[in-house]
């Protein structure tokens, strides 16, 4: 499937080493402003090349708007983003043609599709992440103008956590630190891992402020379940937590409950979401990433022909996956609260009644 969403539905295309990636974004309300300077933006910040934290490889990432937008506002057809790949060395990945790079997805979509793009892994690439950017920061003007914002940054390198969530502080990070006090020792794992010619994992931390309460549609499409899927469809993400996720499986139901008075909870355990619908608190999320698959370091694998071979890879690679991947969650959660925005206005008699009549 190359499909998410509901009511505002996307579908991406392109793959690493091929003409362009793209999106198409259906759903959008006529109307709304598209600040085509901000969606560039977005691409800049997930962009590679920008420091030595990330992959060498360059890519402009420019997008153009293909359809859909006229005069400067949405006007409720299908809006077309196009990004075109100028920065492709397929050569970098001949000496892959023939061999599965371990952790990458390159062995499963050989198994699954019988064809092996070999360059830059093809669809199986995150370079399709720039796609959902895109399309992600159209839904982020929408969340804008009802003051929903959604911000992230990355609490954890290699083992070491944030004490703090300072998001305004991680925009200004290079690696999007969350914890000012955290952040050298986090990049300081990143390079040692780079010159090792090794990869880290982290963890991302996403913050949904302003959601309204009541999104969220049960029992099937719930807030919790629909995040979750689209976290864990960003490459190499492993886990999603919710709230306090894992640690509410070990804590006593007087802990992890939030006390309620008239001017709302008095904590937020339940990471904004209950009964898959949003109560009106922060939601909060934690995304974990594994470390980047494709490593320097000589590794045991086999070829398309199964035989077993030792390699080396070659090529540019970032040494940490969820500093540029922290902005595609970003993205993806701005993607389903707006679809669940527009999937809630039909959900109580009144609301239909005001707009109708
Ligand atoms: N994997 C690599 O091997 N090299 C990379 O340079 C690389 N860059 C990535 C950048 C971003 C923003 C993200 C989110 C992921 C990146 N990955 C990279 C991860 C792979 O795309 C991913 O691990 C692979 O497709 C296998 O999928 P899985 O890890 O979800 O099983």
């Amino acid at each position: 499937m190359n499909s998410f969403g509901m009511k505002l539905k996307f579908s991406t295309f392109g793959e690493s080493h091929g003409t362009a990636i793209g999106c198409l974004l259906d759903g959008v309300p006529a109307g709304l402003k598209i600040d085509e300077e901000f969606i560039q933006s977005e691409l800049d910040r997930r962009k590679p090349g920008k420091s030595e934290f990330e992959t060498a490889r360059k890519e402009d990432d420019k997008v153009e708007i293909l359809s859909g937008v006229f005069e400067g506002l949405s006007t409720g057809t299908p809006i077309a983003m196009i990004i075109y790949n100028t920065n492709q060395k397929s050569k970098d990945y001949t000496n892959i043609k023939d061999v599965f790079r371990p952790g990458h997805a390159d062995f499963t979509y050989f198994h699954k599709y019988g064809i092996r793009d070999y360059r830059g892994g093809g669809r199986s690439s995150a370079r399709e992440t720039a796609a959902r950017v895109a399309a992600g920061a159209v839904a982020k003007l929408m969340l804008a103008e009802l003051e929903i914002e959604v911000l992230s940054g990355i609490s954890e390198v290699d083992g070491i956590k944030s004490e703090v969530y300072d998001y305004e502080k991680a925009k200004t990070s290079i690696i999007y630190a969350l914890d000012p006090e955290k952040e050298q020792a986090q990049k300081d794992a990143i390079l040692k891992a780079k010159s090792d010619h090794d990869s880290v994992g982290g963890v991302s931390r996403v913050l949904i402020k302003g959601a309204p309460k009541g999104l969220g549609q049960p029992l099937y499409y719930k807030l919790d379940g629909v995040l979750a899927d689209a976290m864990m469809g960003i490459n190499a993400v492993k886990a999603v937590e919710i709230g306090d996720g894992i640690l509410s499986a070990s804590t006593l139901g007087s802990k992890n409950n939030d006390a309620i008075r008239a001017g709302g909870f008095e904590s937020n355990h339940s990471g904004g979401i209950l009964g898959g619908i949003s109560n009106g608190e922060d939601i909060v999320m934690n995304v974990y990433f594994k470390p980047t698959p494709s490593i320097f370091k000589e590794q045991h694998t086999v070829t398309t022909e199964n035989e077993e071979v030792d390699f080396s890879l070659k090529g540019r690679h970032d040494p940490c996956v969820a500093v540029r991947g922290t902005v595609v969650c970003e993205a993806m959660a701005a993607l389903v609260i707006a679809d669940m925005l527009l999937l809630n206005m039909g959900s109580q008699m009144d609301r239909v009644t005001k707009y109708y009549k």
